[in-house]
């Protein structure tokens, strides 16, 4: 994997994900307790040995920035040509912001070209997953192809989201469509499309072809999924790698975490018994950027209530003093104080759960002071009332420093 250079775009607004990214890029979205959305993908190059990454930033990318710098630059060593660089946009054309994806990755050619790699893995830094790129290169060279696209099956209604393939016995694609309001199905099943998950291969030289041939484009609305990748169907050898779980021989697990209920979904299903996705495994382990704080703690507070935590994850820092914790994820150095209920809830770092208050379907952000007595999820027109966002599901959000009226 030495001449493989990753490109994470993370420049996404990610305003489905309102209000947890209001002041953050969606790739540094907290998740799963101690973890940023970005973890997982990086985590990815890593587990695969590529050791060059480019991320391309764009919108409030402060705290993704420090993220990345404070925590996963210490893992690659640039002495053996070995990175993790934060590109934030360059603003090169007429001031203007990136277009699409594929002008993100033009406007950083040169940083791409200096490196002369002979592939490149566009990767997408808000996805959940884990995926051995290994595989997707080896796939992308006995195949010789120009292009290899990881795919996975969706259902239809899914399907009017994503780029949507038709392959043939060889897993060459024979047609693509962006976001089709109609998506054709899978041969044979009539309820599936096969989607792109946005995770390209390219041979090198053919991508910055491509890349310069585009911006003359005055048309092209300078996307991968719009123009590169549909424009190349019929000329060149374009594959799709589908994604499967070796050990379980069906499709492995991704989550796109791009509306609140998806990721509140995605979160919640960490604290199952046997969840879809394994944070313990040792084979594959998924890094992160955490300061250093005491072990969880749990208190039987003034021996009269238990302060315990079941089917739940619980992040270092953390005091559980007399509270109970249920299926719920709690981020680093938060406080459930006595007679509190959390459940089926997600709190990230620095949150306090006051004495006596119940929390149901609620993802807290940080910094926020839950007052005593206080319950929210239960009655959804008081918690809009209060000001916090409710989804369609029942979900309720309190955003980052909300000041809460008892
Ligand atoms: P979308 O999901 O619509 O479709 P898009 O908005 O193009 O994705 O973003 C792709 C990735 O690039 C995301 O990680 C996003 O954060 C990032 N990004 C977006 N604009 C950026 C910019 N200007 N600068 C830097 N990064 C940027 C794509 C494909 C579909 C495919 C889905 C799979 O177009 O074909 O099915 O991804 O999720
Ligand atoms: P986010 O809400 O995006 O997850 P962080 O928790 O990373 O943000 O940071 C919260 C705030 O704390 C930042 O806005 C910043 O002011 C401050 N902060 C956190 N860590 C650092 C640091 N290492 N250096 C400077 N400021 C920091």
């Amino acid at each position: 994997m030495k001449d493989v250079l990753a490109v994470v775009l993370a420049g996404g607004k990610g305003s489905r994900l309102e209000p947890l990214t209001r002041d953050r890029a969606k790739p540094a979205v907290p998740f799963g307790g101690n973890y940023r959305i970005i973890d997982f993908t990086l985590s990815n190059c890593l587990n695969s040995d590529i050791r060059k990454i480019l991320v391309l930033t764009q919108y409030k990318a402060m705290s993704l920035d420090r993220h990345i710098t404070l925590g996963w630059r210490s893992y690659l060593c640039r002495e053996l040509g070995e990175f993790i660089d934060v590109i934030p946009p360059q603003q090169r054309i007429d001031d203007k912001w990136y277009q699409g994806t594929a002008d993100a990755v033009y406007q950083n050619i040169y940083a791409l070209e200096q490196e002369r790699p002979k592939h490149v893995v566009i990767l997408a830094g808000d996805h959940i997953y884990k995926m051995d790129y290994g595989k997707l290169v080896a796939s992308h060279e006995e195949n010789n192809a120009d292009v290899t696209i990881a795919a996975l099956n969706v259902s239809l209604e899914e399907a009017t989201q994503f780029g949507v393939m038709q392959v043939d016995r060889e897993n060459r694609i024979i047609g693509f469509q962006e976001k089709p309001a109609k998506p054709k199905h899978v041969p044979g099943d009539p309820n599936h499309a096969l989607a792109s998950m946005g995770i390209y291969v390219f041979n090198a030289h053919f991508l910055f072809d491509e890349l310069c041939k585009d911006a003359t484009l005055p048309e092209s609305s300078h996307d991968f999924g719009k123009n590169i990748i549909p424009a190349n169907i019929d000329s060149r050898r374009v594959f799709a790698f589908p994604f499967l779980d070796e050990n379980r021989k069906e499709q492995a697990y991704w989550r796109d975490v791009g509306t609140i209920d998806s990721y509140f979904n995605a979160n919640l299903e960490l604290t199952s018994v046997d969840p879809p996705l394994n944070l313990y495994d040792l084979d594959w382990p998924v890094r992160t950027f955490q300061p250093s704080t005491p072990p969880a703690k749990f208190v039987f507070d003034s021996g009269e209530r238990r302060g315990e935590a079941h089917d739940s994850i619980v992040s270092s820092g953390v005091i559980i003093s007399g509270g109970c914790v249920t299926q719920s994820v709690i981020g680093p150095q938060s406080r459930i104080n006595s007679y509190a209920e959390v459940d089926q809830s997600i709190i990230f770092g620095r949150v306090s759960v006051g004495r006596h208050a119940k929390l149901r379907r609620t993802i807290v952000d940080k910094d926020v002071v839950i007052p005593e007595g206080i319950e929210i999820g239960y009655d959804h027109a008081a918690d809009r009332a209060r000001g916090f966002t409710v989804t369609e599901s029942g979900v309720v959000v309190v955003a980052r420093g909300e000041n809460i009226a008892t």
